[in-house]
């Protein structure tokens, strides 16, 4: 086994499904009874940008009756506790991973949280509705305020970083995803090519399931946990 300094974890949305929020592709993880390709696109937010707003309103008002569960707490205290490098990038939009103390963290698909206007391209703390399409605060634009989530066909946030961390990254973990989308989906044969260890956490088999070296089967707020105890407990710190 080779020594451990750099950590990345990549977390999706079954690490918050234990606090109350939906996974898109499980049992019930619809999107507004469509599959989540067919509306998280630029083009639906032309077509139907009431409806999206609204969406993301709704999403924005569950997110504030929810708390972070054991898995997000666990990668909190891994961050404070490790003396290694530790950055998790996660896919989801919610703030349950800062709630929990984590504090180097990528938000690669954007933050419910987080407004963009399409017209000057500012972002600016969210925590309202968006429903009644207010002009944005900086450049008073009428109509441009959307939220600051990556859609289908738009480029996530942060590639160059996250790429850099997958080149020296030692170990590569990947909490509660189901690898069903790209460029996150791809990131396990990217660390791996660069000489990672790989390890998959999650309630079943992902599609990538077969890229990772270890697989282990459980939910996040039993797994992760007990993976962070073995992580500090462990003398692979180089
Ligand atoms: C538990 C659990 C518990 C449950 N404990 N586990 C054809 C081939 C290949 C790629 C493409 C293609 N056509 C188009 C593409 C690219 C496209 C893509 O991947 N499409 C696929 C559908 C094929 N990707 C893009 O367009 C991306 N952009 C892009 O590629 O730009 C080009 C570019 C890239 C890089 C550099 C330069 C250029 C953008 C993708 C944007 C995704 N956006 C969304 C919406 C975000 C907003 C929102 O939240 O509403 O992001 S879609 C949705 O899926 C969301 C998620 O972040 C993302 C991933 O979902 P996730 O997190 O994996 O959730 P689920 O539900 O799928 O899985 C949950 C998992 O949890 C399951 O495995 C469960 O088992 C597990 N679980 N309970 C542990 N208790």
């Amino acid at each position: 086994m080779r020594d451990l300094y750099n950590i990345l974890i990549l977390t999706g949305a079954g690490i918050s499904a234990e606090s109350g929020l939906d996974t898109f592709r499980g049992p019930g993880g619809l999107w507004a009874g469509h599959r989540v390709e067919d509306i998280c696109t630029p083009e639906a937010l032309e077509r139907n940008r009431a409806l999206v707003l609204d969406f993301y309103d709704a999403r924005r008002a569950a997110l504030a009756q929810v708390v972070p569960n054991p898995a997000h707490q666990a990668l909190a205290r891994l961050e404070a506790e490790w003396s290694g490098n530790l950055l998790i990038v996660t896919q989801n939009v919610d703030d349950l991973h800062e709630r929990a103390g984590t504090r180097k963290i990528i938000h690669m698909h954007g933050e419910l949280l987080s407004a963009l206007c399409e017209a000057c391209g500012r972002r600016m703390c969210w925590h309202g509705d968006m429903a009644d399409e207010p002009p944005c605060g900086t450049c008073e634009a009428e109509a441009a305020i959307r939220p600051d989530i990556v859609f289908f066909g738009e480029i996530p946030y942060q590639m160059d970083a996250i790429e850099r961390a997958l080149a020296k990254a030692d170990l590569f973990v990947s909490i509660g995803t189901s690898g069903a989308v790209y460029p996150a989906a791809g990131f396990v044969q990217t660390a791996r090519h660069y000489g990672a260890e790989t390890l998959e956490l999650n309630l079943e088999p992902s599609a990538g399931s077969y890229y990772f070296e270890q697989s282990r089967i459980g939910p996040a707020s039993r797994l992760v946990p007990e993976w962070v105890d073995e992580v500090l407990s462990s003398n692979r710190l180089s």
